[in-house]
């Protein structure tokens, strides 16, 4: 298994909520202010500011299926990207409460 997955797979295992983002994205903004107005602890990585960020992309496209960001991860299970979470916002103070996130 790559570096990268290993590192993708541990953030997502040890951190209740991931968003891996870009900094930039303005998909990425539209989940982080709902989750900051849900008060939700959440671990960002921010895959355009760290060296491995590619490489992290190209191992998230291998565990979600998935290569956009926001790409969400909740208690280890895959919620998809900003459209997916904000389909879920009337679900998301559960969803979080049981992560331990809120
Ligand atoms: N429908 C997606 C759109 C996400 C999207 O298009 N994100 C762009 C960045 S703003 C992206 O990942 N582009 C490819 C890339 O950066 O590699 C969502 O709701 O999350």
């Amino acid at each position: 298994m790559s570096a990268a997955k290993v590192k993708a797979e541990g953030l997502i295992q040890e951190n209740a909520v991931v968003v891996f983002s870009k900094s930039y994205c303005p998909y990425c903004k539209a989940s982080k202010s709902l989750l900051n107005e849900l008060n939700a602890k959440y671990t960002t990585v921010e895959l355009d500011q760290i060296d491995d960020g590619a490489a992290i992309q190209d191992a998230l496209q291998e565990i979600s299926a998935q290569r956009t960001v926001p790409n969400i991860f909740i208690q280890q299970k895959h919620i998809g990207g900003n459209s997916d979470l904000q389909a879920k916002k009337a679900d998301l103070p559960a969803l979080l409460k049981a992560a331990g996130a809120a």
